[in-house]
């Protein structure tokens, strides 16, 4: 005798009384695409009270992490228990041994009657196929209090590893100033997408956002400021620290940007010295772009740069510090490239590789270092001699990767001087194709950079972020062969219940039929 299924809207159907309970999202719906997904249906797996964690010793972080993920909405203890004991059901993390094809961050992932396995060679890829797990959950699992529902997860197996090993973020915490829950919380949802590298984008004309204690009115007067008069900000060397910390916990790396020699008005109006003339500019909280330079003939100005590198290398476990380079119109190319002639060896000999806007190609970096590129041209005989040269190129061309983009005119943030970017525009492209001259192995990944002049809450972050962020992160992620808009808008739609519990503002874009 069968019943009438009522579950989450556009799952209602007829279904024979020993159906398995009916899913939002099978393992086919992840986003981003996996390398390989089998559903199985008669293979669900529900979550129960005494459900527990199985991990060994090197895992527990992971471990901790999925327990927290499950624990609000469920109420339930979900206990982290030695890898070997297994008198109870649940979820077992395998570290180790596993498939080498999966490399350091993929995962394999079966989700059976009896229990759920994810085995990885490292946390990196067990963290990331937790994230694939958490979307085989009911979208509820996201709710900060206890829901009184079945916790059904999707039945199948999840075979997985990325395609570009670089899938990063960008926030502009400069140009609007964004605490340091407030990034926390960007890191938290970039996470759910396989993402690895947030990008910091500190300093720019309009506000100086890290402490620098060689150089203390940085953030004393170039910390005050932000676009519009709006409240400025930093952060302390003690809450970068946690920030980094905070996102390492979510295996991502923070790569930090001190931008110059434009860009640089908020330092230039913090120490006289740091200007030709010896006098402190006036602090701008306008966005115009390209009117300011460091004094490129000045020695001060290269003991301020090493002071801030010296000090920035020794707050970055991670592998990369990035000098800027952008817009720097008022920089003649003859000091541009004396400017960068000094500075790149400052990286190296503070242990660290460059990054940097694609603008440093002109300056000769060593092939160590990584070029931005964030041109809306799909040709640039620079970018491609770099890669020739052996230069990996990060990708975040303007007009596809910008979240600052308008989706459309009537979006009430953002800008559009790259264009108008609907989130379909954000998903057609291909990192491997996108650059004349720059094939596939010589690119580093994706990366999408919000810049925040017109940005000032998390809601404002969010609706910009997503759903384009899950596009790129997908772009970054998945085998090319997997790259189709009609079957993606139509996991993207299943995301957006996913959102909606974990209260992300997200744009509802007109081109998704959002469940
Ligand atoms: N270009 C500037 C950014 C920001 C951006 C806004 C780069 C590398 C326009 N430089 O993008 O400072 O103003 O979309």
């Amino acid at each position: 005798m069968g019943l009438w299924v009522l579950g989450p809207p556009g799952l209602a159907g007829f279904a024979a009384a020993d159906d398995p309970p009916a899913t939002e999202r099978a393992v086919t719906d992840i986003v981003p695409a996996p390398v390989q997904a089998r559903p199985d249906p008669a293979a669900n797996f529900t979550l129960t009270a005494d459900s527990v964690i199985r991990a060994e010793y090197q895992a527990h972080d992971v471990a901790d992490y999925l327990g927290d993920l499950l624990r609000p909405a469920t109420g339930f203890a979900i206990p982290v228990v030695d890898r070997y004991d297994t008198s109870k059901p649940g979820i077992t993390l395998q570290l180790g041994d596993a498939d080498q094809q999966l490399g350091s961050e993929g995962y394999q992932l079966t989700v059976a009657k009896d229990g759920i396995t994810l085995q990885a060679n490292t946390t990196d890829g067990l963290f990331e196929g937790v994230q694939s797990l958490r979307q085989l959950f009911p979208s509820a699992i996201g709710k900060s209090s206890v829901q009184q529902q079945d916790w059904t997860v999707s039945g199948g197996t999840v075979f997985d590893y990325p395609r570009f090993a670089r899938r990063g973020a960008m926030l502009d915490v400069a140009r609007h100033f964004f605490g340091p829950d407030q990034v926390k919380r960007y890191i938290d949802q970039i996470a759910q997408y396989k993402i690895n590298t947030l990008h910091l984008h500190l300093t720019d004309d309009q506000g100086w956002r890290i402490e620098i204690k060689s150089w203390p009115q940085l953030t004393e007067i170039g910390g005050k400021t932000a676009v519009d008069g709006d409240p400025g900000g930093f952060y302390t060397q003690d809450q970068y620290t946690d920030i980094v910390n905070y996102a390492a916990s979510r295996h991502i790396t923070v790569v930090p940007e001190v931008d110059m020699p434009g860009h640089t008005n908020a330092a230039q109006a913090s120490y006289g010295e740091l200007n030709c003339d010896g006098k402190p500019v006036p602090p701008r909280t306008d966005i115009d772009v390209g009117y300011s330079s460091l004094c490129i003939s000045s020695p001060t100005t290269y003991k301020f740069v090493e002071d801030v590198i010296r000090e920035l290398a020794a707050l970055t476990p991670g592998p990369y510090l990035d000098i800027g380079g952008d817009e720097a119109k008022s920089t003649s190319a003859a000091d541009y490239s004396a400017f960068y002639a000094k500075v790149m060896p400052l990286v190296s000999e503070y242990g660290k590789q460059i990054q940097g806007w694609h603008n440093i190609v002109e300056a000769n970096p060593p092939v160590s270092a990584v070029p931005e590129y964030w041109d809306t041209s799909r040709t640039n005989a620079d970018v491609a001699a770099a890669a020739a040269r052996g230069n990996k190129i990060l990708m975040a061309p303007a007009d596809k990767a910008y979240l600052d983009m308008k989706y459309t005119p009537d979006d009430p943030l953002g800008l559009h001087w790259a264009g108008y970017v609907e989130v379909k525009d954000a998903y057609d492209w291909d990192p491997a194709t996108v650059l004349q001259g720059v094939p596939e192995s010589s690119v580093a990944g994706v990366e999408a950079p919000l810049w925040s002049e017109t940005l000032r809450t998390s809601a404002d972050i969010e609706y910009q972020a997503f759903p384009r962020l899950a596009g790129i992160a997908e772009i970054g992620w998945s085998p090319a062969a997997t790259h189709n808009w009609d079957d993606y808008r139509k996991r993207l739609a299943a995301q957006g219940p996913i959102w909606t519990a974990q209260g992300i503002n997200f744009y509802r874009s007109p081109q998704v039929d959002w469940k």
